[in-house]
């Protein structure tokens, strides 16, 4: 078990203004924000990041779409950081998410789905390492 796990708030949220209700949730759900950006993929980032999918039938649509506008990309701490964060998330389709998930609350599709937040401890610190260097976390 890490303390440590990586989110991103993905364009559509971003689009929409739910910037800061997502990350006020985040904040009052425990979570301390140890690093964060404002920023844009190109395709190749975004396709870079989700390499693992590649195969998958959605990939080029989700690398268009990660692509398509502005993200926030975090490190976050909390004890138990990265079961405790998908718990806060909510199921990847929001039509499957619990009542008051962020996905739930600001998610419209299972592509669209507001949030990421990686799935072991081993990928959120490959995550975390695609965005921030040493130098901007702390
Ligand atoms: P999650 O871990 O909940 O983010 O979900 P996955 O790793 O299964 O999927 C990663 C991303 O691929 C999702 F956030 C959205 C996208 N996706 C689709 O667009 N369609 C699908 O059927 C499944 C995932």
């Amino acid at each position: 078990m890490s303390n440590r796990t990586f989110t991103m708030i993905k364009p559509d949220a971003t689009a929409k203004g739910y910037t800061g209700a997502i990350l006020d949730q985040i904040i009052k759900g425990g979570f301390k924000v140890v690093a964060l950006k404002w920023t844009k993929l190109t395709k190749e980032q975004a396709g870079a990041f989700y390499e693992v999918h590649k195969e998958r039938p959605f990939y080029g649509e989700l690398v268009d779409f990660m692509s398509s506008g502005q993200i926030i990309a975090a490190i976050l701490e909390k004890d138990n950081a990265v079961a405790d964060f998908r718990t806060l998330i909510g199921a990847t389709n929001p039509a499957d998410a619990a009542e008051g998930t962020i996905r739930k609350n600001f998610a419209s599709s299972i592509g669209e789905n507001a949030v990421h937040g990686s799935d072991s401890d081993e990928n959120a610190k490959i995550e975390g390492d695609f965005f921030f260097s040493k130098l901007e976390r702390f």
